[in-house]
C-alpha cells in the first residue's frame, strides 16, 4: 500500500501515534503535500459518513481529528509559505457552540502564510470576544469565522450582524465551513465566502487589496 494511502486509513482508524511518521515517509515517497492533506480530509469525511450511519461514535469521531491534527502538524510546514510583509491582522475562531477546529486551523494557517498576521481565538468564540479582539489588536483588517453545524448557522449570523453593528471600522468579515455557502454568506450580511482554505486564503489578499 503507498504511504498516503495508509495516512488515509490510519486518520480513518485515529492512529495518532502513527500518522505523523506515515505523512513524513509519504513526502519521502513523493507524494506533494496538498495530496496527502486531501487524503486526510478525505479519511475525515468517510469518518463523518460512518458517524451519520451510527457505525461509529463521538469518541471515535475525536481520536480521528486528533490523528488529522497530527499530521496536519508535520505539513505544516509543507503548505505555508514565509514572507515578511504584513497585510494586516486576521482574528479568526469557529463561532459560538460550535468545537470544529481542524478547518479553522487549515484557514488560520493558509491565511496567514499569505502575509497576515493571525489572532487565533480558538472554538466556541461569541460574538462580543470576536469585538474585544478587534479592539485589543492593531490594524484588524479581516474576521473570518468558521462553522461547521447546521445548528451553529445562527451564531454565525448574529457574529457577523454584531461585528457590523459594532461601530468598529477597517475590517472585512469573511466566513466558511462545510454548511455556509456564498447565498448564506450574502445573506447574513458578510463580506465574503471562501469554501476552502486554499480559496479563503486568495480571497483575503483579495479582500485587503480592493479595502
Ligand atoms: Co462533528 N459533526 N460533531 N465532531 N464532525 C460533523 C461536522 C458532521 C457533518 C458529522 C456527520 O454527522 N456526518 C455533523 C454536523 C451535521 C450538521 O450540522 N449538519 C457533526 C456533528 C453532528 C457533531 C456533534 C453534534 C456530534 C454529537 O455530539 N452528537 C458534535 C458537536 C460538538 C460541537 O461542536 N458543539 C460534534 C463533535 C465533533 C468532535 C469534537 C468529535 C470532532 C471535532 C474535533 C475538532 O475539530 N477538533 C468532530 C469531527 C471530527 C467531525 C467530522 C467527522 C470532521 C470535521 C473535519 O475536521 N473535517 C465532520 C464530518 C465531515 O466534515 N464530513 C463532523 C476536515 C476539515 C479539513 O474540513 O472542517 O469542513 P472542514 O473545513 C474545510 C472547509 O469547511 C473550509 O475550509 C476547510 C479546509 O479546506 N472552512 C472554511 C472551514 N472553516 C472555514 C472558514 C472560512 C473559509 C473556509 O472562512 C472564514
Amino acid at each position: 500500500m503507498a504511504k498516503i494511502d495508509e495516512v488515509r486509513s490510519k486518520v480513518e482508524t485515529g492512529k495518532t501515534k502513527l500518522v505523523p511518521g506515515l505523512v513524513q515517509e509519504a513526502l519521502d515517497e513523493g507524494s506533494k503535500p496538498a495530496d496527502i492533506l486531501g487524503a486526510m480530509v478525505g479519511a475525515m469525511s468517510v469518518v463523518g459518513d460512518k458517524f451519520s450511519s451510527g457505525e461509529i461514535f463521538v469518541p471515535e469521531m475525536l481520536i480521528a481529528a486528533k490523528a488529522m491534527a497530527k499530521g496536519v502538524e508535520v505539513l505544516k510546514p509543507y503548505l505555508s509559505g514565509e514572507t515578511s510583509v504584513s497585510l494586516g491582522t486576521c482574528v479568526i475562531g469557529t463561532v459560538h457552540g460550535d468545537l470544529h477546529d481542524i478547518g479553522k486551523n487549515l484557514v488560520a494557517m493558509m491565511i496567514e502564510s499569505a502575509g497576515f498576521t493571525m489572532v487565533d481565538l480558538g472554538v466556541d468564540v461569541p460574538a462580543e470576544k470576536f469585538i474585544q479582539a478587534i479592539k485589543e489588536n492593531e490594524n484588524v483588517k479581516l474576521v473570518a469565522c468558521s462553522g461547521l453545524l447546521t445548528t451553529t448557522m445562527p451564531a454565525m449570523k448574529d457574529t457577523v450582524e454584531k461585528l457590523k453593528g459594532s461601530g468598529l471600522a477597517g475590517f472585512k468579515v469573511m466566513v466558511g465551513g462545510a454548511p455556509v455557502t456564498q447565498a448564506y454568506a450574502i445573506e447574513i450580511g458578510a463580506d465574503a465566502y471562501a469554501p476552502d482554505a486554499g480559496s479563503a486564503a486568495v480571497r483575503a489578499k483579495g479582500l485587503v487589496a480592493a479595502a
